[in-house]
């Protein structure tokens, strides 16, 4: 009894880990990081907040979950003020993707940015544009934005650059563009992976339990 007890306590700890979803380190995010509205566009954020500068080439965003693996995409939107998805959509209406999704492992990371390698047209030293990161780690697509200006005589300080020695995510390739490039199938795959670790762990069959838990 008592180690089913603490079996109990262990998925329930997994549950509220699950919960912390993503949060973004650098740049600047539109607003402190709000859990409950990470599943809405901007994490609720309606408007553009907290500009700052960002490279033209060379930049990437750093990022902290729970979640792993995860699929990650980042959108960009060259609208002076972007207030809904279809600011971060191509003429043609699917994602304007900078990175392409993939998928990423660990609980943080940093992925590459490269405004000017996304084919997307308005792009250039002085610009202000809107990324926003796209995270699903198995309980839902999460959104961030960061506003940004984009400056080539800026460099990222250091001790951010210390944080990104392996930046992951590629600008999307001629034939993932202009569509919205997700991955099929991941929406649950987070939770699965952890009720398997967490049975492998155990050895003692708790996967249906943690499965009802986590839905
Ligand atoms: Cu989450």
């Amino acid at each position: 009894m008592k180690l089913t007890w603490s079996i109990l306590a262990t998925a329930f700890a997994a549950v509220s880990v699950v919960n912390a979803h993503f949060s973004i380190t650098f740049p600047e995010v539109r607003g402190p990081f709000n859990e409950d509205n990470e599943p809405q566009f901007c994490d609720g954020y309606m408007e553009p907040a907290n500009r700052t500068r960002f490279p033209l080439t060379n930049g990437f965003i750093t990022w902290e979950s729970s979640h792993s693996p995860s699929t990650i995409g980042v959108l960009l939107s060259t609208s002076a003020s972007p207030t809904s998805y279809g600011d971060f959509h191509t003429p043609s209406g699917g994602d304007q993707l900078v990175v392409d999704y993939f998928k990423a492992t660990g609980t943080s990371g940093c992925v590459r940015i490269m405004p000017t390698a996304a084919g997307i047209s308005g792009i250039q030293n002085g610009s202000n544009i809107t990324l926003q990161m796209v995270y699903d780690g198995g309980d839902g697509k999460l959104y961030q934005c960061m506003d940004v200006t984009l400056d080539d005589q800026y460099n990222i300080p250091s001790d951010v650059s210390a944080n990104c020695t392996k930046p992951q995510g590629q600008p999307p390739s001629s034939s993932s563009s202009n569509n919205s490039g997700y991955p099929t199938g991941t929406g649950s795959s987070g939770g699965a992976v952890i009720s398997t670790a967490v049975n492998g762990l155990l050895g003692l069959g708790l996967a249906g339990v943690l499965a009802v838990i986590l839905a």
